[in-house]
């Protein structure tokens, strides 16, 4: 007995240990991975936020709005390269969820935008938000904040 409750203590371990970055968000048939925003330098007033969504549903839906007590105002963008300078743009219809498909919010593309942030993303800890679909509702979720560096991508040149 002692044995066996041992050997699912290590089973258990080991699978929070592997998935303790992914964390996994569900509203009805959407479903978000991979929530992470990057730190931020000092006196930065904005961060941008990524992720992934799923969706299930044989109809499409839209990230319409996301709302968090960590910065004054949240917006949806995408980046566009206009003369070979890639610039942020807001979209106040959202972010379009194909059925049955994936959208996923990335340095480079779509991201969430954190406007005058109230106090600095800082690497390790977690920005609270919810995220609102049209169709699936509302989901709270958490924003892991990772290293200044981390998936850089192509985002070094961004104006706003
Ligand atoms: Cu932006």
């Amino acid at each position: 007995m002692k044995l066996r409750q041992w050997t699912l203590m290590a089973a258990l371990g080991l699978c929070a240990a592997t998935s303790a970055w992914a964390v996994d968000y569900k509203v009805g048939q959407i479903e978000i991975d991979d929530a992470w925003v990057r730190a931020t330098a000092p006196g930065q007033p904005n961060g941008a936020g990524y992720m992934e969504i799923d969706n299930d549903a044989k109809t499409a839906d839209r990230l319409v709005s996301v709302t968090s007590d960590a910065a004054e105002r949240v917006e949806l963008h995408t980046v566009q390269t206009e003369n070979g300078v890639a610039r942020m743009r807001h979209l106040p219809d959202g972010i379009p969820v194909p059925a049955d498909g994936e959208v996923k919010l990335a340095p480079g593309g779509y991201h969430v935008m954190f406007l005058k942030l109230k106090q600095p993303f800082t690497e390790g800890a977690e920005v609270p938000a919810t995220l609102k679909f049209e169709h699936a509702g509302e989901v709270a979720v958490k924003f892991k904040v990772m290293p200044i560096g981390h998936n850089a991508g192509h985002g070094m040149h961004m104006k706003h």
